[in-house]
C-alpha cells in the first residue's frame, strides 16, 4: 500500500523520537489516529479535551526537554487546544500541535466546523502554517518541529483530513532534529566591566530564576564570592533553592519578606535567567544588572544599568575567575537571618492540632512534602495551591515542580499532572488541585481511570475561589461571585475508578494522604480546608492595607459580621 501523508508525518514523529500524541479524535484526524494504530512505538493518549492534551503535551516537554505532540480534530477540536498551548508558548517548552482541517476543497466556504487556524494559533505559536498539498510533508513538519525546539515554544501544522490521506510524494522524512545548546558568553569586555562593578560592591542580592537550571554549581559558587543572599523567582524554584546555603526565599506577592528585603537593601542586584514579572517589587535605588540568554528579555521589567546577554553556565563561569572575595558578610547575615525567622513563623503555621477544625491548607503542603518521595513530580493548580506549593515543597534537584506560572490559567494541575505520569510510569506524581480548578476540567479525572495512570489528586476543597476572594480583600472589594457549592469529589473520584478518600479533621490528613500515596493507582483526597487563609504579601502595601480594612468596614456595614470572626480565629489567633 501506498505511504500517506499521515503516514509520512508519523515516520518523522518516531524518527525524532515522539512516543505519544495527547488528543480527542475526530474525522478529520481519522488519518493520523489510523497510522498510529498500525504502529509500535507511538501511543495515542486519547484525553477528554482537547485543552487538557495541550497542557499535558506541556508537561511532557517541561519535564524531558523533548518536544512533546497533541493534536485536535477540525474546528472546534483544535480551537480547545488553544488555552494550554498558550501555556506552553509562555512557559518556553517546546510543543507540536497538530490541528486538523475541514476538507480542503471546502475551505473558504463557510463549511461546517470550518475555522483558520494559520490565523488563531498565530499568538501562542512561533510558526503556525497549513498543510495544503502532499508535497509540502515532511517539509512543513520539520520546520514546524525544528522551530518548535530551537526556539522553545508552540508551532501548529494545519493538516486538512483528506490531504493527510493522500499518498504521500516524499517518502522519507529528515533523521535528526537538532536542538541548539551553544556555549553563549557576554564578550571579554563585558565580563570585565562586570567583574569590575562586583569587585567594587557590598551589598549585592542574586535574583535567579529559571534559565539558571543546569548552573547550581556556578550560581552557588557566585553566591560565595559575592557573599550575595539568592532570591529566586517561582519558575527557578526547582533548580535553585536546593542545597543552597545562600537560599532567601521567593519574592512578590506569594514571597517571603527575607526575599522581598534581600532585593531592596542591596547596593547591586545581579539578576540572572529571570523573568520575574512585578516591577513593584524591583528596588529604587539599586543598580541592576541582568544576564540573559535573550537579549529581548534585559529591561524588561526594571530599568537595568547593565545587560549581558549569555547562557547562565558559561557567563558564571567566565565570571567566576575575575571575581574577588567579598569581605563584608552583613549583608548576607541580615538576609539569612530573616529567612530563618519567616521559615520558622511559616513552619508554625503548617500544623493541625488533632481533632480540631479547620485544617490548614499549610499544613496539608507540609505533609504532602514530607511524604512524597525524592523524585517526586508535583503540580499546583494556580489558586492557592500555588502559594502552598511555593511555599511549602522542599525541592531537591530530583523533585519537579510545574504550574502555570507565566500564562497563570487554571485547571493546569490535573492535565499537567497526566502528560508527567504518561512520561515517568515509574515516578510519584501529585496534583495539588483546587475545588474550582479540579472542577473545571473535570472530565480528566476519566482519563487517570482509562489510562489508569497512579497520579494523587491532593483537593484543596474550600469550597471557593479563594485566590479571587484574597484579591478581592486585598483590593477593598467585598467578595462576590467565588462561591462554590462542591459536590462530593470522593464519590466522583470512585465512580471515575479512583480511589476517593476524604480528610475532614487535622488528624485524618497524614494518614489519608499516605493512604493515596501508597495507593497502586490512581488516588484523590479531598481535603476540607480553611477558606480564609491569608496568604499576605511580604510586605502590605498602604493600598493594600487600606483595602483591607475597607473590606472590614463593608462586611460589617452588610451584616457579614461571622466572616470577620472567621478570618480573625483563622489567622490572627492561631
Ligand atoms: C497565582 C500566581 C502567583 C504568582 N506569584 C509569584 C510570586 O509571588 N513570586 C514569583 O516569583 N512568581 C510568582 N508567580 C510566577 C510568575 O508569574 C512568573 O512565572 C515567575 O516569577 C517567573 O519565574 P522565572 O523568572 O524563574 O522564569 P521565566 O519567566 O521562565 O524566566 C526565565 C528567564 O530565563 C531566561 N533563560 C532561559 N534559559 C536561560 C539560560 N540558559 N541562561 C540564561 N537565561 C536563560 C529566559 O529567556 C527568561 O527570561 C506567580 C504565578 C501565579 C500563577
Ligand atoms: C481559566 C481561568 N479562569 C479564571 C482565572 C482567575 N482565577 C485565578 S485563581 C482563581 C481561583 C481558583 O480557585 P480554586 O481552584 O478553587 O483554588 P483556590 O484559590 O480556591 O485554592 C480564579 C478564578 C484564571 N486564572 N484562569
Ligand atoms: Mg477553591
Amino acid at each position: 500500500m501506498a505511504k500517506r501523508v499521515a503516514d509520512l508525518l508519523l515516520d518523522v514523529l518516531l524518527e525524532a523520537g515522539v512516543q505519544r500524541i495527547y488528543g480527542v479524535s475526530g474525522d478529520s484526524l481519522n488519518g493520523i489516529t489510523d497510522s498510529i494504530r498500525t504502529r509500535t512505538g507511538i501511543e495515542w493518549i486519547h484525553m477528554r479535551h482537547e485543552e487538557a492534551a495541550a497542557f499535558a503535551a506541556g508537561a511532557e516537554a517541561h519535564l524531558t526537554g523533548k518536544i512533546a505532540v497533541c493534536a485536535g480534530s477540525c474546528g472546534p477540536g483544535n480551537l480547545h487546544l488553544i488555552n494550554g498551548l498558550y501555556d506552553c508558548q509562555r512557559s518556553r517548552v517546546p510543543v507540536l500541535a497538530i490541528a486538523a482541517q475541514i476538507p480542503s476543497a471546502e475551505l473558504g466556504s463557510g463549511y461546517f466546523q470550518e475555522t483558520h487556524p494559520e490565523q488563531l494559533f498565530t499568538q501562542c505559536s512561533h510558526y503556525c502554517e497549513l498543510v495544503s498539498q502532499p508535497e509540502q510533508m515532511p517539509r512543513v513538519l520539520e520546520i514546524a518541529m525544528q522551530t518548535a525546539i530551537s526556539r522553545r515554544g508552540v508551532a501548529v501544522i494545519a493538516v486538512p483530513g483528506d490531504v493527510a490521506l493522500r499518498d504521500a510524494v516524499e517518502q522519507t522524512g529528515r533523521l535528526q532534529f537538532s536542538e541548539p545548546r551553544p556555549s553563549v558568553c557576554p564578550s571579554d569586555y563585558e565580563i570585565s566591566l562586570l567583574a569590575d562593578l562586583l569587585n567594587r560592591s557590598k551589598k549585592i542580592t542574586i535574583l535567579a530564576g529559571a534559565g539558571c537550571a543546569g548552573a547550581h554549581a556556578e550560581l552557588i559558587a557566585l553566591a560565595g564570592r559575592t557573599r550575595a543572599p539568592i532570591v529566586h523567582a517561582m519558575r527557578g524554584k526547582e533548580f535553585i533553592e536546593y542545597d543552597n546555603p545562600f537560599d532567601v526565599g521567593m519574592t512578590g506577592l506569594l514571597g517571603f519578606s527575607s526575599g522581598y528585603h534581600a532585593m531592596m537593601n542591596c547596593e547591586v542586584l545581579l539578576m540572572i535567567g529571570t523573568d520575574f514579572p512585578y516591577q513593584q517589587f524591583f528596588p529604587q535605588d539599586a543598580t541592576i544588572v541582568q544576564i540573559d540568554l535573550r537579549g529581548e528579555q534585559l529591561g524588561r521589567r526594571s530599568k537595568v544599568d547593565f545587560g549581558f546577554v549569555g547562557d547562565t553556565k558559561t557567563t558564571l563561569s567566565a565570571l567566576l575567575p575575575r571575581l574577588e572575595q567579598n569581605q563584608y558578610e552583613t549583608h548576607l547575615k541580615e538576609s539569612l537571618e530573616q529567612y530563618r525567622k519567616v521559615r520558622k513563623s511559616l513552619d508554625d503555621l503548617a500544623t493541625g492540632d488533632s481533632g480540631k477544625k479547620p485544617i490548614h491548607p499549610q499544613h496539608v503542603a507540609r505533609v504532602l512534602d514530607q511524604l512524597a518521595t525524592e523524585d517526586a513530580i508535583f503540580t499546583c493548580d494556580v489558586g492557592t495551591p500555588t502559594i502552598w506549593a511555593a511555599r511549602y515543597l522542599t525541592m531537591n534537584g530530583k523533585r519537579r515542580l510545574i504550574g502555570s506560572f507565566t500564562h497563570g490559567s487554571m485547571a493546569n494541575a490535573l492535565p499537567q499532572a497526566i502528560g508527567a505520569q504518561v512520561s515517568y510510569p515509574g515516578r510519584q506524581v501529585i496534583s495539588m488541585s483546587g475545588d474550582g480548578g479540579l472542577a473545571m476540567l473535570l472530565g480528566e479525572l476519566l482519563t487517570l481511570g482509562q489510562h489508569q495512570l497512579p497520579v494523587k489528586l491532593i483537593v484543596f476543597k474550600n469550597d471557593s475561589l479563594a485566590f479571587v476572594e484574597l484579591e478581592m480583600k486585598a483590593a477593598g472589594i467585598l467578595d462576590y461571585a467565588t462561591n462554590l457549592r462542591n459536590p462530593d469529589f470522593t464519590k466522583i473520584a470512585q465512580g471515575a475508578g479512583l480511589l476517593g478518600l476524604r480528610a475532614d479533621t487535622p488528624d485524618q490528613v497524614e494518614p489519608m494522604i499516605a493512604q493515596a500515596l501508597n495507593h497502586n493507582g490512581p488516588a484523590l483526597v479531598e481535603v476540607l480546608v480553611s477558606r480564609q487563609e491569608l496568604s499576605m504579601p511580604p510586605t502590605i502595601t498602604y493600598e493594600q492595607a487600606k483595602g483591607f480594612s475597607l473590606f472590614m468596614m463593608k462586611a460589617v456595614f452588610n451584616g457579614r459580621g461571622d466572616e470577620i470572626v472567621d478570618l480573625a480565629r483563622v489567622n490572627l489567633l492561631r
